[in-house]
C-alpha cells in the first residue's frame, strides 16, 4: 500500500479533535519542558558527589539536553502537522508529516549513555566496565535500528511491523542479558547496606524500558485519534521514567555511596573544620 507506507506513521492517518490534539501538544510540551528542567538539577547533584561518580548525573545532564531538544522538535513537528478545518484538526497540513522516527535517532544517543551509567555507578572496575558497556550498546543500538525499520511499517497491514519487531525484541533480550551481568557484578560488588538498589533497578529497568515495545505495537489496535494521543502519552512516560526518574535514581544511589566510602563534599568539610566554624 504506497499512500499508507508514505504517510508512516498513524498520526497521519486520522482527524483529531481539538481536545486530542492540544493533549498531544500538552505531553510534548510537557515532556520536553521536564528534560531541560533536569539539566540543572543533574549538574547540580554532580558537585556532591565523590570525584569517580560524579560523570553519573552529568551523564544524566546530557540525556536531559539530547532529549529536549528532540522532544522540542517533535513538539513543533505536530504543531506544524495538523491543521484546523473549523472542526476538526486534519493531519498532513501544508505537506507536512509528523513522524516518531526521530525518536529513534535520538535513542541511538541516549540509550548506550544510559547503559553505560550502570556500570560507572555500581563502581566496576575500568577494564570490566568498558567491556560491559560495549557488550551492551551493540544489541541496544541493534534494537533501535531494526526497530526504527519496522515501525514505517504502522500504517499498512503490519507485516513489516511485526517482523522488524520480533527481530528487534531478540536484540532486546539479548541486551538484557548483559544488562543482567551488570546487575549481578553490582550486587557482588556493593556495600552491604545497599545490596536492594541493584536489585531494584533491575525491575525499574524491565518495567520502563518494557513501555517502547508496547507504544510500537499499539497501532495495531486500530486507527484513532484517542490511540495517537495514548501511545505519545506511553512515549512520553517512557521518556521520564527512562531517563529522568532513573538519573534521580541513579544520583540518589552514588551519593550513599560516596558517602559511605568515606566522602565528604567540600561545603560540609569546612562547616565541621576549625576554620570553617570561625
Ligand atoms: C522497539 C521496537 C519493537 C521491539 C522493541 C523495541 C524496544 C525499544 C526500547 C527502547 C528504549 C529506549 C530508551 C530511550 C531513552 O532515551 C525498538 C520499540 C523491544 C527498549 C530507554
Amino acid at each position: 500500500d504506497v499512500a499508507a507506507s508514505m504517510v508512516g506513521n498513524i498520526e497521519n492517518l486520522v482527524p483529531l479533535t481539538s481536545g486530542q490534539y492540544t493533549m498531544g501538544s500538552l505531553i510534548l510540551m510537557v515532556s520536553y519542558g521536564a528534560c531541560f528542567a533536569f539539566i540543572i538539577y543533574f549538574v547540580l547533584s554532580s558537585f556532591q558527589l565523590a570525584p569517580r561518580y560524579r560523570v553519573v548525573p552529568v551523564m544524566s545532564a546530557i540525556v536531559m539536553a539530547s532529549a529536549g531538544l528532540n522532544l522540542m522538535r517533535e513538539f513543533s513537528l505536530w504543531e506544524a502537522s495538523f491543521a484546523f478545518d473549523g472542526a476538526m484538526f486534519q493531519p498532513l497540513a501544508e505537506g507536512n508529516v509528523f513522524t516518531n522516527a526521530f525518536r529513534y535517532g535520538n535513542w541511538t544517543i541516549t540509550v548506550p549513555i544510559l547503559l553505560t551509567q550502570l556500570p560507572i555507578a555500581f563502581a566496576l572496575s575500568r577494564p570490566d566496565l568498558h567491556k560491559r558497556a560495549f557488550r551492551m550498546s551493540i544489541p541496544a543500538v541493534l534494537m533501535i535500528w531494526t526497530g526504527l525499520y519496522g515501525q514505517f511499517g504502522e500504517t499498512g497491514d503490519f507485516t513489516r511491523l511485526n517482523i522488524w519487531g520480533v527481530i528487534s525484541t531478540i536484540f532486546f533480550v539479548w541486551m538484557l542479558i548483559e544488562v543482567r551481568g551488570v546487575i549481578s557484578a553490582a550486587v557482588k560488588n556493593s556495600p552491604p547496606q545497599l545490596v536492594a538498589w541493584p536489585k531494584n533497578i533491575w525491575w525499574y529497568f524491565l518495567a520502563t524500558w518494557g513501555i517502547y515495545p508496547i507504544a510500537y505495537a499499539l497501532p495495531q489496535l486500530g486507527q484513532t485519534g484517542d490511540l495517537v494521543v495514548v501511545r505519545q502519552l506511553l512515549y512520553s512516560i517512557a521518556d521520564i521514567t527512562t531517563k529522568l526518574v532513573y538519573g534521580i535514581i541513579l544520583s540518589r544511589y552514588v551519593l550513599r555511596r560516596s558517602a559511605l566510602e568515606g566522602y565528604v563534599p567540600a561545603a560540609e568539610a569546612l562547616e565541621t573544620s576549625p576554620l570553617g566554624s570561625q
